[in-house]
């Protein structure tokens, strides 16, 4: 049986109108798609929330694929083990309490594991704004296509709603970013009320600190991943990743409690 053009754009437009019609009011965005983000949908979805990751880039997996300096490989804690295991990834042990993986396998079995467990993904799509409701709180996110964004064209964003936004995007921690500077007199859930920014290389501590700086840092948003590392001033720690993954549970336990707890 033939199939004519026609019908193959129908079959793109109405599946992807359905899906992102189903998407307009989550449980759970999640800003990035990195393994932090990942690992926290993943733990959304497998509780059954509705949850959505949103990658500005046309590929999943943030800075996990080019490793360290592009030797494809990463490290990984064994107190990170059980989740990246969890996804099937083999991993080769190297050091006491250390393994190694390949980043191609990390980044593609990860993914899997979040899309069975539920996951939507869009990819090519930025979150450029927040919205703010109910006395200042994250309700929602602001999208647009990222080739909008790369082309400066003036072109206006669409929206949807979510009990709880994660920022998971990496060391610039956009979102945060974002709320920081468009609500004038804005204090974040930080000492200061201020994004403190990334300290310099210190690979232990910045592991040991990234799940502590995973937390709820203004009504409605969490942060994690190195964004967390970035808010609370902690160091970066290189091509060492168990703690984006420990972060990612960690975000995604906070998320739920919110959600449930109806304080999302
Ligand atoms: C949609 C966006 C937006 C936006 C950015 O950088 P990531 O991999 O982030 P993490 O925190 O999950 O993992 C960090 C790790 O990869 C890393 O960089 C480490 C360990 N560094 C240590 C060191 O010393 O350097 O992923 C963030 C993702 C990326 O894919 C971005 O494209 C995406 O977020 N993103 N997506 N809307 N506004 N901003």
């Amino acid at each position: 049986m033939p199939l004519s053009e026609i019908e193959v754009t129908r079959g793109i437009v109405e599946g992807f109108t359905r899906d992102f019609l189903d998407s307009l009011e989550l449980d759970v965005a999640v800003a990035g798609g990195g393994p932090s983000g990942m690992t926290c949908a993943y733990f959304l979805a497998r509780e059954g929330l509705k949850v959505a990751v949103f990658e500005r880039n046309l590929h999943i997996g943030g800075g996990m694929w080019g490793g360290g300096m592009l030797f494809p490989r990463i490290v990984i804690q064994e107190e990170a083990m059980e989740i990246v295991s969890g996804f099937g990834v083999s991993l080769e042990p190297f050091h006491e309490g250390y393994y190694v993986g390949d980043s191609v396998e990390t980044v593609t079995k990860c993914t899997a594991a979040a899309i069975d467990a539920g996951v939507r993904v869009w990819v090519g799509v930025s979150i450029e704004d927040v919205l703010i409701r109910e006395e200042d709180r994250v309700t929602g996110v602001v999208l647009n296509w990222r080739a909008v964004e790369l082309a400066s064209l003036h072109v206006d964003p669409l929206a949807l709603e979510a009990k709880v936004v994660i920022d998971a995007t990496g060391h610039d921690a956009n979102v945060v970013r974002t709320v920081k500077r468009k609500i004038p007199g804005c204090r974040l859930f930080t000492d200061s009320g201020d994004l403190v920014g990334e300290k310099p290389m210190w690979a232990d501590v910045g592991e040991s600190e990234i799940v502590h700086n995973t937390r709820q840092v203004y009504p409605g948003l969490l942060v994690t991943g190195m964004a967390a590392n970035a808010v609370y001033g902690s160091p970066r720690m290189g091509a060492i990743f168990g703690g984006m993954f420990l972060s990612g549970r960690k975000s995604a336990e906070l998320a739920l409690e919110l959600v449930r707890g109806g304080g999302g």
